[in-house]
């Protein structure tokens, strides 16, 4: 019944004030400068249309409210990143969106929402970004996202300010996590609290990364019917794998484990949504910077069909002679 869109959309968001660090913001620009747009465009038959950046403006940088570091800017970014992912779905493309931070997962889950009501949420993360401003010891909205998504936290919130745009809707039990291993403790009572579908690495070591992510589109929606939107921080992979990156955590996922993970996820026909987050390219010296940018671009072509085996020429049945 489902077949892989071939049709994708981009659109980058130099946002980065959901934490602290310098340079998440220039990540859209380093993976255009890397080839980003011309290498997806090789994946056979995939149509690839750069929808560019997302404007991001300053705001109010006053603390408006308790322990959510400038909330008004996540705002006003986050409803243009909503609007703009409902736009590419509604042109029936898959919304890909490269970060800025992992706060603008509040607006590609939100743009997701309002076109699939129906969609699930896969969260692959060396975090569980389920904290409150109660619970969160930065301040920082980047660690916050899910909370501000799910709408059975919405009472653990107090009223934000310039946030009413954004009514929580989507439910927490279309939510799984992959790649998790630095989790806070009211993040791990959450999890536990809604019985969340949570492979950390521990998890993945004991079934292995196949196992893994089909256990958690199984029990997310078992009649294989629904969108999937893939919420992908880098720093799920191993900080060797990915080291330009603001929390980095050692002992993540493989390279390897992460695409076999996307063309899983890939091979449904359901992916509608991928978020690329997290990249920091100011992070690191040059080597790193091009490791951390090389492993993103392969986590996306994996996400849109790339094939590890190759491809044979599009209607052409031998080799061409002398
Ligand atoms: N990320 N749990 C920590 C916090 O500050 O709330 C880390 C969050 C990291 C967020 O990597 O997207
Ligand atoms: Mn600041
Ligand atoms: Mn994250
Ligand atoms: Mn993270």
């Amino acid at each position: 019944k489902w077949n892989p869109l071939k049709k994708v959309g981009i659109v980058g968001v130099p946002f980065e004030k959901g934490q602290t660090k310098y340079g998440v913001s220039v990540a859209p620009a380093a993976l255009r400068a890397a080839g980003l747009i011309e290498e997806l465009s090789q994946i056979e038959g995939l149509d690839v249309k750069d929808y560019g950046d997302v404007e991001v403006v300053g705001g109010d940088t006053s603390q408006m409210v308790d322990n959510m570091v400038h909330l008004q800017q996540v705002s006003i970014c986050n409803k243009k990143v909503s609007e703009k992912v409902s736009q590419i779905l509604k042109d029936d493309r898959v919304a890909v969106t490269i970060g800025g931070d992992h706060s603008i997962g509040v607006g590609t889950v939100d743009g997701h929402y309002n076109t699939n009501k129906d969609m699930i949420l896969i969260w692959v993360d060396a975090h569980a970004d389920i904290n409150t401003n109660k619970t969160s010891e930065s301040g920082s909205v980047h660690g916050m996202p899910v909370a501000l998504l799910v709408k059975e936290l919405s009472d653990y919130w107090p009223y934000l300010p310039t946030m009413d745009w954004q009514v929580p809707k989507f439910s927490i039990k279309s939510l799984g996590y992959m790649g998790l291993r630095s989790v806070d403790p009211y993040e791990r009572l959450a999890i536990e609290k809604y019985e969340v579908p949570a492979f950390a690495m521990e998890d993945i070591d004991e079934h292995g990364i196949q196992k893994s992510i089909n256990h958690i589109l199984n029990v997310l929606d078992p009649c294989m019917d629904k969108p999937i939107h893939v919420s992908f921080d880098i720093d799920s992979l191993d900080a060797i794998e990915a080291p330009s990156t603001g929390t980095p955590v050692r002992g993540g996922l493989t390279l390897r484990e992460a695409i076999c993970l996307m063309e899983i996820i890939y091979s449904t026909g359901r992916l509608r949504a991928i978020d690329l987050v997290e990249i920091n390219p100011a992070l690191g010296n040059e080597c790193d910077r091009r490791r951390t940018i090389e492993a993103g671009l392969c986590v996306l072509k994996a996400g849109l069909g790339f094939s590890r085996r190759g491809t044979a020429p599009r209607g052409v049945l031998d080799l061409p002679v002398q």
